[in-house]
């Protein structure tokens, strides 16, 4: 801590800080399947999760050899949203992806 600062007049000036603290962050995590395509899942993981189509590839390949992957982090209301839209659209899709949040 600094030494504390006087004007002119000999007051010590005082400095409120607020500490707010961060939200906790949950992960998106996909599963793999047998079923779900491969360019399905690079589709999602590009409108939801707005990477790159070669990171999209790269993290969807992760997930077909380890069984599992993280799209992303985010707030928990942030999180379940995507969470959602992801198995939304793979349902209409007919799809069985899963998709799911967890504590990081
Ligand atoms: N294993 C799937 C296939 O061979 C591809 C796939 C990748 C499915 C990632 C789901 O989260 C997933 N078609």
């Amino acid at each position: 801590m600094s030494k504390p600062k006087k004007n002119s007049e000999g007051q010590v000036a005082t400095v409120e800080k607020t500490k707010v603290a961060k939200p906790p962050l949950y992960a998106v995590v996909i599963l793999n399947d047998d079923y779900t395509p491969m360019d399905f899942v690079v589709h999602v993981l590009i409108r939801f999760f707005q990477m790159t189509e070669e990171k999209a590839i790269q993290v969807m390949l992760s997930v077909h050899t380890q069984g599992r992957g993280v799209c992303g982090q985010y707030t928990k209301e942030i999180a379940e949203t995507k969470a959602k839209q992801v198995m939304d659209l793979a349902e209409v899709n007919e799809y069985p992806l899963q998709c799911r949040i967890e504590t990081v």
